[in-house]
């Protein structure tokens, strides 16, 4: 069976991973539609030999589609998903719009499979950060339970979109050629900084960013006792979301315990070897489809509590690939 897909946010940076994963992975399409704002209407994009043009998002979009695959912010979301749904599609949303809803899954297809099926036509993809975390969580807590997370990201340029990624490789540029700094994605100049501040702060003192990272954990591990403290910081990367993670559980977990659980663990590759320098890096880690854990070792300060660090590709695993991998499992059924 072939199915009708439609990918909103088509010329962004999510949506062309999209398409690159659609056709790595040769999901069944039978017809793709690309959408975009009227500014990228007429715009062609080559999706295996076939030449699309990328046609102008609005509520009349999704006639015939059996699959929305949506990435271009949640206002988007928010104003055109209802029409999706209401002309038959499922939608898998990788915005923030829906993620906290009640009749919506926030689905992880290493971690909570079975929410996908639970769905009323929209299913939410989460936060990449939680994402690229949450992977590295599912073993250990199945194993030791855990009781508190303390985070704090490396996030890349990617996470804030293409025209972010293309602001820090100009900054580069112009810092090279002598010239001054155009600064419009970030607060501040992103070239030689790292910048503790990502999506907007909060009552509390958090960055909605943090909060992700706090309420999401628990809806996707379907576990409220998880507690997640997070500091979400933007680093001069391109692309690939670092994480240096601390877990502490109701249950020891010895560093050897850890690395086995991961080994056994799906997405996850294990990159440990201090004595050869090698542990995962966001450059070695882009373009990649696993999360990479390292600097897996006890916290020698607290009882049962353990530290690692885990990179992942923010496009395809934070992004991309997990929506795919939930339609795949959609179509599996
Ligand atoms: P466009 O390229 O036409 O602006 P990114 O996250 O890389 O910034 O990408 C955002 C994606 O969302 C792009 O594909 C962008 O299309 C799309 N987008 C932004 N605003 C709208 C809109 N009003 N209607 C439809 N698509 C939009
Ligand atoms: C970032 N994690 O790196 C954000 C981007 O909730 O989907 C994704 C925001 C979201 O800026």
């Amino acid at each position: 069976e072939k199915y009708n897909v439609a990918i909103v946010g088509a010329t962004g940076a999510v949506g062309q991973v999209f398409l690159d994963i659609l056709a790595e992975r040769d999901f069944p399409i039978n017809e793709l539609r690309l959408l975009a704002s009227k500014r990228s209407a007429g715009k062609k994009i080559k999706f295996k030999d076939t030449e699309y043009t990328v046609e102008e998002l609005t509520h009349d979009s999704f006639k015939g589609i059996d699959i929305a695959l949506f990435s271009a912010g949640g206002g988007r979301s928010k104003e055109f998903a209802p029409s999706a749904v209401k002309a038959g599609a499922v939608v898998i949303d990788n915005s923030s719009a829906f993620r906290m809803d009640k009749d919506v899954p926030l689905v992880v297809p290493e971690v909570n499979p079975e929410d996908a099926f639970k769905h009323n036509g929209i299913i939410a993809n989460p936060n990449c950060t939680t994402i690229i975390m949450v992977v590295a969580l599912k073993p250990l807590h199945d194993y030791g339970k855990i009781k508190r997370v303390i985070v704090s990201s490396y996030q890349s340029a990617s996470g804030a979109g293409a025209k972010a990624m293309q602001e820090l490789m100009d900054q580069a540029k112009a810092w090279s050629n002598g010239e001054p700094l155009k600064i419009e994605a970030f607060q501040h100049q992103i070239l030689f900084n790292v910048i503790p501040h990502i999506d907007v702060f909060m009552d509390n003192g958090y960055t909605r960013e943090e909060m992700k990272m706090y309420n999401e954990t628990k809806k996707i591990m379907g576990d409220d006792s998880i507690e997640v403290t997070a500091t979400c910081v933007r680093v001069p990367v391109l692309t690939a979301h670092s994480e240096a993670v601390t877990v502490e559980t109701e249950k020891k977990i010895t560093p050897d315990k850890a690395r086995e659980l991961f080994e056994q663990a799906p997405g996850i590759q294990v990159l440990d070897n201090p004595e050869k320098n090698e542990y995962p890096m966001p450059l070695f880690v882009s373009g990649k489809d696993d999360c990479y854990v390292g600097r897996i070792r006890e916290d020698i300060t607290k009882e049962n509590s353990l530290n690692f660090w885990v990179v992942g590709d923010q496009l395809r695993k934070g992004a991309a690939l997990n929506a795919i991998q939930i339609a795949e499992l959609l179509i599996s059924k």
